[in-house]
């Protein structure tokens, strides 16, 4: 069989600082691959439409499969299917990954048969199971198929991650894959899941707050394979186990790989395991992403993140002691006034850290989906991108795209143009002598990007598909929020005071 795997384009955010390569089509695209069918790819974070109908033409797949990790990218996803489907009939279209998993059934309605089905969950299994049954009429034989007549048994969580590696080279132009100055960079993936509970998140809710590991031999493994000079490391949480964090740079280390790596962790999981970080260093750690999401202890406490404001001063302390450069997320509340954005302004410049501000934003899936009480302003999904305010703004809209616009602006301004051309001047020229643009075109892009008249007129496009708004605000139980039911046996619940660093104990 002929399969083409397609990624949607990249979003506001991703147009300045990043673009990655989609791995988790890549795993989903070698495990087909090594059932014995034939596989291509097709990112349109780099190529266009039109290049996807060229390919469409010249491959003649009998499966497109696409790839819905984010709710913003639902729109294009449903036209790119149907303009398929009405051109040629015979292609069954399926579509798979985070966000698609938690709205299947409305994406499903939307299509109106332009896709034959959605698998919720882990695709690497699936997908190369629904290659096989799809032929004979079987889809919904699959764990976690889902199609507009019926769904299949639930999703089943890979009994061992190590056997499904990415197949890199399906994606072409790696060279425009970049993050910062890690230009260009691959993307790896050490661990999945995450034990941790925050009500705006749904990486625990899709994993059913699960957390396994890659064997150690089977990472490093990929991780020599890798061509890239560099690697941004998409767990959710980095190194939250210390022994495994340290087998792993045991096996990296036996092989001789040498790579700079970006990754994300949790402020008490970095004071924690302070020795692993610093190994890590000596490995090629040099960028952190550290997820404080608020100042206080009100914010961290609404947003269950299960640490302090002291935790998190302490651990931005240690990365600078390291020698991490840190990228720090706060969210903003559309009920900020302006005294709130000069508050994090004024912080955000005493602090060395670069700062990004994303908008709170309820997606399904996530418990503040359920709980959140005001009123959705929209249901448009292209604008649930974190960059949108989706709920009702304390400040006219106008004024808080202007307020958050000039936060990022005031922010990024020593980080980005000319002020970071001085400091960067050897690696810019370093990058551009190997041919690399990414990283000496994003230091000129912010305004292209980030305006809030564009924020303010995307909200007055024409929507076609709307979000099935949430049925009822209540708390939900965890079970009831989960893609993959969870497979170990926990203790039972009890209350955690914000200062304990790690809920559940493996
Ligand atoms: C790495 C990552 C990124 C990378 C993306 C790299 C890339 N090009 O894919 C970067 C840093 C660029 C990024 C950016 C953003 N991200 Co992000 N990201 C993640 C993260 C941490 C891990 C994703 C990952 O690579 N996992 C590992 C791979 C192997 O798994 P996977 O991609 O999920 O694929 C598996 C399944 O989903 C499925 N699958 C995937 N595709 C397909 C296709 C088919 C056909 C099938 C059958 C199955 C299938 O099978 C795969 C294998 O099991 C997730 C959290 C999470 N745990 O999922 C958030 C997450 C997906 N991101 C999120 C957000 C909000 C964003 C941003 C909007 C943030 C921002 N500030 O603007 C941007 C927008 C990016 C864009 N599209 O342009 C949200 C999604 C919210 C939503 N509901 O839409 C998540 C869930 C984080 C969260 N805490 O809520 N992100
Ligand atoms: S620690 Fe990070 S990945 Fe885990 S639930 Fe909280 S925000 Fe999500």
């Amino acid at each position: 069989m002929k399969v083409l795997l397609v990624h949607p384009s990249a979003l506001m955010y991703s147009e300045i600082y990043l673009r990655l390569e989609p791995l988790g089509l890549e795993r989903v695209g070698g495990a087909i691959r090594r059932a014995g069918h034939e596989v291509r790819l097709v990112d349109l974070q780099i190529f266009k439409h039109r290049d996807y109908f060229k390919e469409l033409e010249s491959f003649q797949p009998d499966f497109v499969g696409i790839s819905l990790n984010y709710l913003a990218n639902i729109p294009e996803a449903l036209d790119l299917a149907k303009e398929t489907k009405r051109d040629r009939p015979g292609v069954f279209i399926f579509a798979g990954g985070h966000s698609v998993s938690f709205v299947a059934e409305e994406v499903l309605e939307h299509a109106d048969g332009a896709i034959d089905c959605i698998i919720r969950g882990e695709g690497e299994e699936s997908a190369a199971l629904l290659i096989e049954a799809a032929r004979d009429g079987g889809a919904l034989s699959v764990p976690g198929v889902v199609t507009r007549e019926a769904a299949g048994p639930a999703p089943r969580l890979l009994e061992n991650l190590s056997l499904h590696p990415p197949a890199r080279d399906l994606c072409r132009k790696r060279r425009k894959y970049f993050i910062g100055h890690l230009d260009p960079c691959a993307s790896i993936e050490f661990t999945r899941g995450c034990p941790w509970d925050c009500s705006f998140c749904s990486a625990w809710t899709f994993y059913g707050r699960s957390y396994r590991r890659l064997e150690p031999e089977a990472a490093a493994e990929d991780l020599a394979s890798i061509k890239e000079p560099s690697a941004f490391i998409v767990d959710d949480v980095a190194f939250i186990k210390a022994d495994y964090g340290m087998d792993l740079a045991d096996a990296v280390e036996r092989r001789g790989v040498r790579k700079q790596y970006y990754l994300e962790t949790r402020p008490n999981v970095l004071l924690r395991n302070r020795e692993v970080f610093e190994r890590w260093t000596r490995l090629g750690l040099q960028y952190m992403f550290l997820g404080l999401e608020a100042l206080d202890e009100e914010g961290l406490r609404a947003f269950r993140k299960r640490a302090t404001p002291d935790q998190n001063f302490e651990a931005l302390e240690v990365a600078r002691q390291l020698g991490i450069r840190v990228a720090i997320n706060i969210i903003a509340d559309p009920a900020w006034d302006v005294k709130r954005f000069e508050q994090l302004r004024e912080w955000a410049l005493s602090v060395p850290e670069i700062v990004h501000v994303t908008v709170q934003t309820p997606y399904p899936g996530t418990e503040i989906w359920h709980t959140e009480s005001r009123k959705l302003t929209t249901l448009d999904y292209r604008l649930f991108d974190v960059q949108h305010a989706v709920l009702p703004t304390t400040l006219p809209l106008e004024r808080f795209y202007e307020e958050l616009v000039k936060t990022q602006a005031v922010l990024n301004r020593r980080h980005l143009g000319w002020s970071a051309l001085q400091t960067m001047a050897g690696v810019a020229a370093n990058r551009l002598a190997h041919g690399q643009t990414n990283f000496v075109k994003m230091l000129w892009k912010f305004s292209s990007v980030y305006n809030s008249k564009r924020q303010l007129t995307d909200h007055q496009r024409p929507v076609r598909y709307q979000m099935r708004p949430p049925a009822e605000r209540s708390t939900p139980q965890q079970k009831v929020l989960f893609v993959h039911p969870p497979t170990v046996r926990r203790p039972p619940a009890r209350a955690f005071t914000a200062a304990e660093s790690l809920p559940i104990q493996r």
